[in-house]
Protein backbone atom coordinates (compact mmCIF):
# COMPACT_ATOMS: atom_id res chain seq x y z
CA UNK A 1 0.00 0.00 0.00
CA UNK A 2 1.30 3.42 -0.67
CA UNK A 3 -0.94 5.75 1.55
CA UNK A 4 1.09 8.96 1.60
CA UNK A 5 1.58 8.75 -2.22
CA UNK A 6 -2.25 8.41 -2.34
CA UNK A 7 -3.04 11.08 -0.47
CA UNK A 8 -0.69 13.83 -2.19
CA UNK A 9 -2.66 12.80 -5.40
CA UNK A 10 -6.14 14.06 -3.66
CA UNK A 11 -5.70 17.32 -4.20
CA UNK A 12 -8.56 18.36 -4.97
CA UNK A 13 -7.27 21.64 -7.12
CA UNK A 14 -6.20 18.95 -9.76
CA UNK A 15 -10.13 19.39 -10.89
CA UNK A 16 -10.16 22.54 -13.81
CA UNK A 17 -14.19 22.81 -13.12
CA UNK A 18 -14.94 25.30 -10.28
CA UNK A 19 -18.53 22.78 -9.93
CA UNK A 20 -16.58 19.85 -9.76
CA UNK A 21 -13.89 21.26 -7.12
CA UNK A 22 -16.24 22.48 -4.82
CA UNK A 23 -18.22 19.29 -4.97
CA UNK A 24 -15.11 17.17 -4.58
CA UNK A 25 -14.36 19.43 -1.61
CA UNK A 26 -17.34 18.75 0.04
CA UNK A 27 -17.41 15.20 -0.30
CA UNK A 28 -13.71 15.06 1.73
CA UNK A 29 -15.40 17.47 4.36
CA UNK A 30 -18.33 15.29 4.38
CA UNK A 31 -16.59 11.85 3.84
CA UNK A 32 -13.16 12.17 6.47
CA UNK A 33 -10.55 9.77 6.70
CA UNK A 34 -12.24 7.65 3.76
CA UNK A 35 -8.84 7.86 1.64
CA UNK A 36 -9.74 5.34 -0.70
CA UNK A 37 -13.40 6.46 -1.59
CA UNK A 38 -11.90 9.90 -2.07
CA UNK A 39 -9.26 8.43 -4.23
CA UNK A 40 -12.03 6.65 -6.30
CA UNK A 41 -14.39 9.55 -6.64
CA UNK A 42 -11.99 11.73 -7.60
CA UNK A 43 -10.93 9.70 -10.42
CA UNK A 44 -14.39 9.45 -11.77
CA UNK A 45 -15.02 13.68 -11.29
CA UNK A 46 -11.73 13.54 -13.39
CA UNK A 47 -13.50 12.27 -16.48
CA UNK A 48 -16.67 13.75 -16.12
CA UNK A 49 -14.98 17.58 -16.90
CA UNK A 50 -15.81 17.23 -19.93
CA UNK A 51 -18.73 15.59 -19.73
CA UNK A 52 -20.48 18.76 -18.01
CA UNK A 53 -19.63 21.11 -20.48
CA UNK A 54 -21.49 19.22 -22.71
CA UNK A 55 -24.62 18.45 -20.36
CA UNK A 56 -25.12 21.47 -17.73
CA UNK A 57 -28.44 19.35 -17.63
CA UNK A 58 -26.56 17.38 -15.11
CA UNK A 59 -25.71 19.84 -12.97
CA UNK A 60 -29.11 21.58 -12.72
CA UNK A 61 -30.33 18.26 -11.79
CA UNK A 62 -27.29 17.64 -8.74
CA UNK A 63 -27.29 14.47 -10.89
CA UNK A 64 -23.28 14.37 -9.69
CA UNK A 65 -24.03 15.49 -6.17
CA UNK A 66 -26.52 12.30 -5.85
CA UNK A 67 -23.96 9.87 -7.67
CA UNK A 68 -21.43 10.07 -5.14
CA UNK A 69 -23.90 10.27 -2.00
CA UNK A 70 -25.11 6.58 -1.03
CA UNK A 71 -28.80 6.23 -0.90
CA UNK A 72 -28.46 4.11 1.85
CA UNK A 73 -25.69 3.10 3.97
CA UNK A 74 -26.40 0.04 6.35
CA UNK A 75 -24.15 -0.63 9.43
CA UNK A 76 -24.58 -3.48 11.65
CA UNK A 77 -22.94 -5.99 14.64
CA UNK A 78 -22.41 -9.29 13.73
CA UNK A 79 -21.96 -11.34 17.32
CA UNK A 80 -20.50 -15.03 16.85
CA UNK A 81 -19.77 -17.81 18.53
CA UNK A 82 -16.52 -19.47 18.23
CA UNK A 83 -15.56 -22.79 18.99
CA UNK A 84 -14.60 -22.31 22.43
CA UNK A 85 -17.83 -20.69 23.10
CA UNK A 86 -16.61 -17.10 23.44
CA UNK A 87 -18.83 -14.07 21.77
CA UNK A 88 -16.73 -12.12 19.39
CA UNK A 89 -17.88 -9.21 17.86
CA UNK A 90 -17.39 -7.81 14.29
CA UNK A 91 -19.36 -4.76 11.98
CA UNK A 92 -21.30 -5.42 8.79
CA UNK A 93 -21.98 -3.35 6.46
CA UNK A 94 -24.13 -3.20 3.42
CA UNK A 95 -24.02 -0.11 0.75
CA UNK A 96 -26.67 0.27 -1.28
CA UNK A 97 -25.11 2.98 -3.25
CA UNK A 98 -27.49 3.63 -6.67
CA UNK A 99 -30.27 1.89 -8.05
CA UNK A 100 -31.18 3.98 -10.66
CA UNK A 101 -30.62 1.15 -13.92
CA UNK A 102 -31.65 -2.13 -11.86
CA UNK A 103 -32.07 -3.10 -7.89
CA UNK A 104 -28.25 -2.57 -6.25
CA UNK A 105 -25.50 -5.50 -6.85
CA UNK A 106 -22.07 -6.16 -5.52
CA UNK A 107 -20.23 -8.38 -3.83
CA UNK A 108 -19.35 -9.03 0.12
CA UNK A 109 -16.26 -8.59 1.35
CA UNK A 110 -14.54 -10.36 4.18
CA UNK A 111 -11.69 -8.99 5.31
CA UNK A 112 -9.86 -7.18 8.88
CA UNK A 113 -9.69 -3.82 6.70
CA UNK A 114 -13.10 -3.49 5.57
CA UNK A 115 -14.52 0.08 7.07
CA UNK A 116 -16.81 2.54 5.77
CA UNK A 117 -14.23 4.05 2.99
CA UNK A 118 -13.45 0.22 1.29
CA UNK A 119 -17.34 -0.30 1.14
CA UNK A 120 -18.10 3.06 -0.41
CA UNK A 121 -15.19 3.19 -2.75
CA UNK A 122 -16.33 -0.30 -3.75
CA UNK A 123 -19.83 0.72 -3.85
CA UNK A 124 -19.22 3.69 -5.87
CA UNK A 125 -17.19 1.83 -8.32
CA UNK A 126 -19.60 -0.47 -9.13
CA UNK A 127 -22.58 1.71 -10.22
CA UNK A 128 -20.36 2.30 -13.11
CA UNK A 129 -18.97 -1.34 -13.52
CA UNK A 130 -22.54 -2.47 -13.35
CA UNK A 131 -23.87 0.17 -15.96
CA UNK A 132 -20.89 -0.66 -18.11
CA UNK A 133 -22.02 -4.32 -18.49
CA UNK A 134 -25.52 -3.25 -19.95
CA UNK A 135 -27.14 -5.29 -18.07
CA UNK A 136 -29.78 -3.91 -15.26
CA UNK A 137 -27.84 -3.64 -12.19
CA UNK A 138 -27.75 -1.04 -9.38
CA UNK A 139 -24.51 -0.52 -7.59
CA UNK A 140 -23.89 -1.68 -4.03
CA UNK A 141 -21.10 -3.44 -1.62
CA UNK A 142 -20.97 -5.23 1.67
CA UNK A 143 -18.99 -6.92 4.19
CA UNK A 144 -17.64 -7.41 7.40
CA UNK A 145 -14.22 -6.92 9.16
CA UNK A 146 -14.09 -10.57 9.94
CA UNK A 147 -10.87 -12.45 9.30
CA UNK A 148 -11.90 -15.45 7.52
CA UNK A 149 -8.07 -16.60 7.95
CA UNK A 150 -7.43 -19.52 10.62
CA UNK A 151 -11.33 -20.39 11.28
CA UNK A 152 -12.48 -23.58 11.73
CA UNK A 153 -15.24 -24.70 9.37
CA UNK A 154 -18.20 -24.43 11.99
CA UNK A 155 -16.71 -20.53 12.99
CA UNK A 156 -16.82 -19.61 8.93
CA UNK A 157 -20.58 -21.03 9.28
CA UNK A 158 -21.72 -19.39 11.92
CA UNK A 159 -20.83 -16.24 11.36
CA UNK A 160 -22.36 -16.05 8.13
CA UNK A 161 -25.53 -17.18 9.76
CA UNK A 162 -25.35 -14.23 11.92
CA UNK A 163 -24.74 -11.68 9.02
CA UNK A 164 -27.27 -13.21 7.20
CA UNK A 165 -29.66 -12.64 10.00
CA UNK A 166 -28.95 -8.72 10.17
CA UNK A 167 -28.50 -8.33 6.43
CA UNK A 168 -32.12 -10.45 5.34
CA UNK A 169 -34.12 -7.98 5.97
CA UNK A 170 -32.49 -5.19 4.02
CA UNK A 171 -32.25 -7.38 0.60
CA UNK A 172 -33.99 -9.30 -1.59
CA UNK A 173 -34.17 -10.89 -5.64
CA UNK A 174 -35.64 -7.33 -6.83
CA UNK A 175 -34.04 -5.35 -4.11
CA UNK A 176 -30.53 -5.83 -3.90
CA UNK A 177 -28.51 -9.26 -4.73
CA UNK A 178 -25.21 -9.60 -2.36
CA UNK A 179 -22.10 -11.72 -4.03
CA UNK A 180 -18.62 -12.95 -2.98
CA UNK A 181 -15.60 -10.83 -3.00
CA UNK A 182 -12.34 -11.16 -0.79
CA UNK A 183 -12.74 -13.76 1.83
CA UNK A 184 -16.16 -15.04 0.34
CA UNK A 185 -16.45 -17.59 -1.91
CA UNK A 186 -19.01 -20.18 -2.80
CA UNK A 187 -18.82 -21.87 0.68
CA UNK A 188 -19.70 -18.66 2.72
CA UNK A 189 -22.46 -17.89 -0.13
CA UNK A 190 -23.50 -21.21 0.53
CA UNK A 191 -24.03 -20.58 4.27
CA UNK A 192 -25.53 -16.79 3.58
CA UNK A 193 -28.54 -18.32 0.83
CA UNK A 194 -28.85 -20.89 3.29
CA UNK A 195 -29.67 -18.75 6.06
CA UNK A 196 -32.00 -16.59 4.50
CA UNK A 197 -34.13 -19.31 3.31
CA UNK A 198 -34.34 -20.20 6.41
CA UNK A 199 -35.34 -16.73 7.81
CA UNK A 200 -37.45 -16.20 4.81
CA UNK A 201 -39.35 -19.70 3.44
CA UNK A 202 -38.87 -18.55 0.31
CA UNK A 203 -36.40 -19.77 -2.38
CA UNK A 204 -35.26 -17.56 -4.72
CA UNK A 205 -31.84 -15.50 -6.24
CA UNK A 206 -30.90 -13.45 -3.63
CA UNK A 207 -27.46 -13.85 -3.54
CA UNK A 208 -25.41 -15.14 -6.71
CA UNK A 209 -22.43 -17.20 -6.50
CA UNK A 210 -24.21 -20.00 -5.60
CA UNK A 211 -23.16 -23.52 -6.05
CA UNK A 212 -24.24 -25.52 -9.01
CA UNK A 213 -26.89 -27.91 -7.17
CA UNK A 214 -28.74 -25.10 -5.99
CA UNK A 215 -28.99 -22.26 -8.36
CA UNK A 216 -25.90 -21.31 -9.28
CA UNK A 217 -25.01 -20.61 -13.64
CA UNK A 218 -21.82 -22.58 -14.81
CA UNK A 219 -18.82 -19.92 -15.67
CA UNK A 220 -19.33 -18.02 -12.85
CA UNK A 221 -16.46 -19.09 -10.68
CA UNK A 222 -14.48 -18.41 -13.57
CA UNK A 223 -15.86 -15.54 -15.15
CA UNK A 224 -13.86 -12.66 -12.87
CA UNK A 225 -10.38 -14.04 -14.30
CA UNK A 226 -11.79 -15.04 -18.21
CA UNK A 227 -13.71 -12.03 -18.67
CA UNK A 228 -10.24 -9.93 -17.80
CA UNK A 229 -8.54 -11.89 -20.19
CA UNK A 230 -10.90 -11.37 -22.52
CA UNK A 231 -10.64 -8.07 -22.42
CA UNK A 232 -6.90 -8.20 -22.54
CA UNK A 233 -7.25 -9.41 -26.19
CA UNK A 234 -9.48 -7.07 -27.10
CA UNK A 235 -7.34 -4.36 -25.88
CA UNK A 236 -3.83 -5.81 -27.86
CA UNK A 237 -5.98 -6.91 -30.91
CA UNK A 238 -6.51 -3.27 -31.36
CA UNK A 239 -3.18 -3.12 -32.10
CA UNK A 240 -2.40 -6.71 -34.11
CA UNK A 241 -1.19 -8.36 -30.79
CA UNK A 242 -2.15 -10.83 -28.47
CA UNK A 243 -1.34 -12.96 -25.34
CA UNK A 244 -0.10 -15.87 -27.20
CA UNK A 245 3.67 -16.16 -26.10
CA UNK A 246 3.98 -13.43 -24.01
CA UNK A 247 5.15 -13.72 -20.40
CA UNK A 248 2.06 -12.53 -17.84
CA UNK A 249 2.39 -11.73 -13.78
CA UNK A 250 -1.13 -12.14 -11.87
CA UNK A 251 -0.76 -10.98 -8.43
CA UNK A 252 -3.15 -12.27 -5.56
CA UNK A 253 -4.27 -16.16 -6.14
CA UNK A 254 -8.07 -16.03 -5.23
CA UNK A 255 -10.73 -16.53 -7.42
CA UNK A 256 -9.77 -13.78 -9.65
CA UNK A 257 -6.42 -14.45 -9.96
CA UNK A 258 -6.50 -18.01 -10.50
CA UNK A 259 -8.73 -17.66 -13.09
CA UNK A 260 -7.35 -14.99 -15.07
CA UNK A 261 -3.80 -16.81 -14.99
CA UNK A 262 -5.35 -20.23 -16.42
CA UNK A 263 -7.34 -18.18 -19.18
CA UNK A 264 -4.16 -16.32 -19.86
CA UNK A 265 -2.16 -19.93 -19.83
CA UNK A 266 -4.82 -21.68 -22.26
CA UNK A 267 -4.63 -18.28 -24.57
CA UNK A 268 -0.77 -19.08 -24.92
CA UNK A 269 0.80 -16.76 -22.38
CA UNK A 270 3.15 -18.22 -19.83
CA UNK A 271 1.97 -17.20 -16.45
CA UNK A 272 5.38 -16.66 -13.97
CA UNK A 273 4.34 -15.36 -11.15
CA UNK A 274 1.92 -15.54 -8.52
CA UNK A 275 0.98 -14.14 -4.72
CA UNK A 276 -0.82 -14.20 -1.64
CA UNK A 277 -0.68 -11.58 1.12
CA UNK A 278 2.54 -12.85 2.59
CA UNK A 279 4.64 -13.32 -0.67
CA UNK A 280 4.95 -13.92 -3.82
CA UNK A 281 6.09 -17.53 -6.11
CA UNK A 282 8.06 -17.13 -9.24
CA UNK A 283 8.28 -20.38 -11.66
CA UNK A 284 9.94 -19.13 -15.05
CA UNK A 285 8.33 -22.96 -16.87
CA UNK A 286 4.93 -20.84 -16.30
CA UNK A 287 2.68 -21.78 -13.10
CA UNK A 288 1.04 -24.63 -12.08
CA UNK A 289 -2.37 -23.81 -11.54
CA UNK A 290 -3.74 -26.82 -10.59
CA UNK A 291 -1.39 -27.26 -7.97
CA UNK A 292 -1.88 -23.54 -6.42
CA UNK A 293 -5.78 -24.88 -6.61
CA UNK A 294 -5.05 -27.75 -4.40
CA UNK A 295 -3.05 -25.38 -1.71
CA UNK A 296 -5.10 -22.07 -1.91
CA UNK A 297 -8.57 -23.89 -2.85
CA UNK A 298 -8.89 -27.01 -0.99
CA UNK A 299 -6.38 -26.68 1.56
CA UNK A 300 -6.38 -22.78 1.95
CA UNK A 301 -2.88 -22.99 2.66
CA UNK A 302 -0.21 -20.21 2.19
CA UNK A 303 1.19 -20.16 -1.30
CA UNK A 304 5.00 -20.81 -0.15
CA UNK A 305 3.95 -24.10 -0.34
CA UNK A 306 4.39 -24.20 -3.66
CA UNK A 307 8.01 -24.82 -3.08
CA UNK A 308 7.20 -27.98 -1.29
CA UNK A 309 6.15 -29.38 -4.46
CA UNK A 310 8.42 -27.21 -7.19
CA UNK A 311 11.75 -26.87 -6.01
CA UNK A 312 12.43 -24.81 -9.35
CA UNK A 313 9.81 -22.31 -8.05
CA UNK A 314 11.47 -19.86 -5.71
CA UNK A 315 9.25 -18.16 -3.22
CA UNK A 316 9.74 -14.07 -1.64
CA UNK A 317 8.31 -12.54 1.43
CA UNK A 318 6.88 -9.58 0.81
CA UNK A 319 4.00 -9.95 -2.05
CA UNK A 320 4.69 -5.82 -3.66
CA UNK A 321 7.70 -7.10 -5.22
CA UNK A 322 6.43 -9.28 -7.54
CA UNK A 323 6.41 -6.48 -9.89
CA UNK A 324 10.00 -6.66 -10.43
CA UNK A 325 9.27 -9.67 -12.28
CA UNK A 326 10.10 -9.07 -16.00
CA UNK A 327 7.09 -9.25 -17.60
CA UNK A 328 4.95 -8.31 -21.06
CA UNK A 329 1.74 -7.99 -19.07
CA UNK A 330 0.47 -7.53 -15.69
CA UNK A 331 -2.45 -8.63 -14.09
CA UNK A 332 -3.23 -7.64 -10.31
CA UNK A 333 -5.79 -9.71 -8.59
CA UNK A 334 -5.41 -8.95 -5.40
CA UNK A 335 -6.05 -5.96 -3.55
CA UNK A 336 -6.68 -2.15 -3.90
CA UNK A 337 -3.63 0.31 -4.19
CA UNK A 338 -1.47 -2.78 -3.92
CA UNK A 339 0.36 -1.41 -7.09
CA UNK A 340 2.32 1.89 -6.78
CA UNK A 341 4.65 4.35 -8.43
CA UNK A 342 7.54 2.62 -7.80
CA UNK A 343 6.39 -0.67 -9.32
CA UNK A 344 4.86 1.14 -11.96
CA UNK A 345 8.04 2.30 -12.91
CA UNK A 346 9.74 -1.14 -12.47
CA UNK A 347 7.68 -2.85 -14.91
CA UNK A 348 7.75 -0.14 -17.71
CA UNK A 349 11.97 -0.37 -17.64
CA UNK A 350 11.53 -3.87 -17.60
CA UNK A 351 8.91 -3.50 -21.25
CA UNK A 352 5.81 -4.13 -20.29
CA UNK A 353 2.97 -2.98 -22.76
CA UNK A 354 -0.24 -3.65 -21.01
CA UNK A 355 -1.72 -3.64 -17.68
CA UNK A 356 -5.40 -4.55 -16.42
CA UNK A 357 -6.60 -4.63 -13.42
CA UNK A 358 -8.77 -7.45 -12.07
CA UNK A 359 -9.16 -6.45 -8.65
CA UNK A 360 -11.07 -3.25 -7.81
CA UNK A 361 -8.63 -0.30 -7.90
CA UNK A 362 -4.95 -1.94 -7.38
CA UNK A 363 -2.92 0.75 -9.18
CA UNK A 364 -2.76 3.92 -7.06
CA UNK A 365 -2.92 7.29 -9.05
CA UNK A 366 0.45 7.86 -9.42
CA UNK A 367 1.00 4.47 -11.39
CA UNK A 368 -1.63 4.93 -13.20
CA UNK A 369 -0.12 7.92 -14.34
CA UNK A 370 3.30 6.44 -15.40
CA UNK A 371 1.70 3.66 -17.23
CA UNK A 372 -0.26 6.77 -19.18
CA UNK A 373 3.27 8.62 -20.05
CA UNK A 374 4.73 5.38 -21.11
CA UNK A 375 2.12 4.25 -23.24
CA UNK A 376 1.11 1.16 -21.60
CA UNK A 377 -2.11 -0.15 -22.51
CA UNK A 378 -4.04 0.17 -19.21
CA UNK A 379 -7.20 -1.53 -18.24
CA UNK A 380 -9.35 0.01 -15.39
CA UNK A 381 -10.85 -2.47 -12.50
CA UNK A 382 -14.80 -1.32 -13.54
CA UNK A 383 -13.93 -2.62 -17.12
CA UNK A 384 -11.77 -5.47 -17.12
CA UNK A 385 -13.16 -7.42 -13.99
CA UNK A 386 -16.78 -6.39 -14.86
CA UNK A 387 -16.89 -10.23 -15.99
CA UNK A 388 -17.93 -11.25 -12.82
CA UNK A 389 -21.11 -9.29 -11.80
CA UNK A 390 -22.02 -9.34 -15.68
CA UNK A 391 -22.06 -13.32 -15.16
CA UNK A 392 -23.60 -12.92 -11.79
CA UNK A 393 -26.65 -11.00 -13.49
CA UNK A 394 -26.63 -14.40 -15.83
CA UNK A 395 -27.47 -16.11 -12.52
CA UNK A 396 -30.10 -14.07 -11.83
CA UNK A 397 -31.70 -14.57 -15.06
CA UNK A 398 -31.73 -18.26 -14.90
CA UNK A 399 -32.83 -17.96 -11.73
CA UNK A 400 -35.90 -16.10 -13.17
CA UNK A 401 -36.38 -18.35 -15.16
CA UNK A 402 -36.03 -21.38 -13.03
CA UNK A 403 -33.63 -23.02 -15.44
CA UNK A 404 -30.00 -23.29 -16.29
CA UNK A 405 -28.00 -22.70 -19.56
CA UNK A 406 -25.06 -24.85 -20.73
CA UNK A 407 -21.39 -23.90 -19.82
CA UNK A 408 -20.45 -22.84 -24.05
CA UNK A 409 -23.78 -20.19 -23.65
CA UNK A 410 -22.72 -18.46 -20.84
CA UNK A 411 -19.19 -18.54 -21.47
CA UNK A 412 -20.52 -17.18 -24.98
CA UNK A 413 -22.30 -14.26 -23.38
CA UNK A 414 -19.23 -13.44 -20.73
CA UNK A 415 -17.48 -13.17 -24.02
CA UNK A 416 -20.08 -10.67 -25.68
CA UNK A 417 -20.08 -8.30 -22.78
CA UNK A 418 -16.55 -8.00 -22.29
CA UNK A 419 -16.22 -6.94 -26.17
CA UNK A 420 -18.98 -4.88 -25.53
CA UNK A 421 -17.20 -2.60 -22.61
CA UNK A 422 -14.10 -2.30 -24.47
CA UNK A 423 -16.34 -0.67 -27.56
CA UNK A 424 -18.14 1.21 -25.34
CA UNK A 425 -15.27 2.72 -23.18
CA UNK A 426 -13.21 3.17 -26.65
CA UNK A 427 -16.13 5.04 -28.13
CA UNK A 428 -16.44 7.01 -25.51
CA UNK A 429 -12.55 8.02 -25.03
CA UNK A 430 -12.64 8.79 -28.65
CA UNK A 431 -15.76 11.44 -28.56
CA UNK A 432 -14.54 12.77 -25.50
CA UNK A 433 -11.09 13.50 -27.86
CA UNK A 434 -9.31 11.11 -25.84
CA UNK A 435 -8.43 7.94 -27.93
CA UNK A 436 -7.16 5.32 -26.16
CA UNK A 437 -7.92 6.14 -22.27
CA UNK A 438 -10.09 3.83 -21.30
CA UNK A 439 -10.14 5.15 -17.78
CA UNK A 440 -12.09 8.44 -18.74
CA UNK A 441 -13.74 6.34 -21.71
CA UNK A 442 -15.00 3.75 -19.21
CA UNK A 443 -15.72 6.37 -16.27
CA UNK A 444 -17.88 8.43 -19.29
CA UNK A 445 -19.47 5.39 -20.35
CA UNK A 446 -20.81 3.80 -16.95
CA UNK A 447 -21.90 7.28 -16.02
CA UNK A 448 -24.08 8.37 -19.35
CA UNK A 449 -26.53 5.40 -18.54
CA UNK A 450 -27.35 5.80 -14.90
CA UNK A 451 -27.16 9.59 -14.82
CA UNK A 452 -29.85 9.71 -17.88
CA UNK A 453 -31.72 7.19 -15.81
CA UNK A 454 -31.31 9.41 -12.83
CA UNK A 455 -32.65 12.05 -15.36
CA UNK A 456 -35.92 10.38 -16.25
CA UNK A 457 -36.83 9.78 -12.83
CA UNK A 458 -36.35 13.01 -11.72
CA UNK A 459 -34.85 13.99 -8.35
CA UNK A 460 -35.42 10.92 -6.00
P1 LIG B 1 -10.02 -13.91 -2.80
O1 LIG B 1 -10.34 -13.77 -1.37
O2 LIG B 1 -10.43 -15.12 -3.52
O3 LIG B 1 -8.45 -13.71 -3.02
C1 LIG B 1 -7.80 -12.56 -2.63
C2 LIG B 1 -6.33 -12.71 -2.92
O4 LIG B 1 -5.68 -11.47 -2.73
C3 LIG B 1 -5.64 -13.71 -2.00
O5 LIG B 1 -4.56 -14.29 -2.68
C4 LIG B 1 -5.15 -12.82 -0.88
O6 LIG B 1 -4.05 -13.35 -0.17
C5 LIG B 1 -4.76 -11.57 -1.64
N1 LIG B 1 -4.92 -10.39 -0.76
C6 LIG B 1 -6.06 -9.99 -0.16
N2 LIG B 1 -5.85 -8.89 0.58
C7 LIG B 1 -4.56 -8.61 0.43
C8 LIG B 1 -3.72 -7.60 0.94
N3 LIG B 1 -4.20 -6.65 1.77
N4 LIG B 1 -2.43 -7.60 0.56
C9 LIG B 1 -1.95 -8.55 -0.28
N5 LIG B 1 -2.70 -9.54 -0.79
C10 LIG B 1 -3.97 -9.58 -0.44
O7 LIG B 1 -10.65 -12.61 -3.49
P2 LIG B 1 -11.01 -12.36 -5.02
O8 LIG B 1 -10.06 -13.06 -5.90
O9 LIG B 1 -12.46 -12.63 -5.19
O10 LIG B 1 -10.82 -10.79 -5.13
C11 LIG B 1 -9.58 -10.20 -5.51
C12 LIG B 1 -9.83 -8.80 -6.04
O11 LIG B 1 -10.71 -8.85 -7.17
C13 LIG B 1 -10.51 -7.84 -5.06
O12 LIG B 1 -10.04 -6.54 -5.32
C14 LIG B 1 -11.98 -7.92 -5.44
O13 LIG B 1 -12.68 -6.77 -5.05
C15 LIG B 1 -11.85 -8.01 -6.96
N6 LIG B 1 -12.98 -8.56 -7.68
C16 LIG B 1 -13.51 -9.77 -7.36
C17 LIG B 1 -14.56 -10.28 -8.10
C18 LIG B 1 -15.12 -11.64 -7.85
O14 LIG B 1 -16.01 -12.05 -8.62
N7 LIG B 1 -14.67 -12.38 -6.84
C19 LIG B 1 -15.16 -9.52 -9.21
C20 LIG B 1 -14.47 -8.29 -9.52
C21 LIG B 1 -13.44 -7.84 -8.76
P3 LIG B 1 -4.27 -14.19 1.19
O15 LIG B 1 -4.77 -15.53 0.75
O16 LIG B 1 -2.95 -14.21 1.83
O17 LIG B 1 -5.29 -13.42 1.97
O1 LIG C 1 -16.29 -6.43 -7.47
C1 LIG C 1 -17.15 -7.14 -8.03
O2 LIG C 1 -17.63 -6.85 -9.13
C2 LIG C 1 -17.56 -8.38 -7.36
N1 LIG C 1 -17.06 -8.69 -6.29
C3 LIG C 1 -18.63 -9.24 -7.96
C4 LIG C 1 -19.99 -8.70 -7.64
C5 LIG C 1 -21.15 -9.56 -8.05
O3 LIG C 1 -22.27 -9.16 -7.70
O4 LIG C 1 -20.98 -10.60 -8.68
Amino acid sequence: MAPQETQQDLTPKKLQSTYLNNLMNRLITRNPGEEEFHQAALEVLESLEAVIDRHPEFVNMGIIESLVEPERLIKFRVPWISDCGRVFVNRGYRVQFNGAIGPYKGGLRFHPSVNESIVKFLGFEQIFKNSLTGLPLGGGKGGADFDPKGKSEAEIMRFCQSFMTELSRHIGEDTDIPAGDIGVGVREVGYMFGQYKRLNNRFTGVITGKGLDYGGSLVRTQATGYGVCYFVEQMLAAGGRSLAGTTVVVSGSGNVAIYAAKKAQELGATVVALSDSGGYIYDKDGIDLDLIRQIKEVQRARISDYLNHRSSATYTENPHGIWTIPADIAIPCATQNELDAVAAAELVQNGCICVAEGANMPCTPSAIKIFQENGVLFAPGKAANAGGVATSGLEMSQNSLRYSWEYEKVDRKLKVIMQDIYQSASAAAKEYDAEGDLILGANIAGFMKVANAMLAQGAV
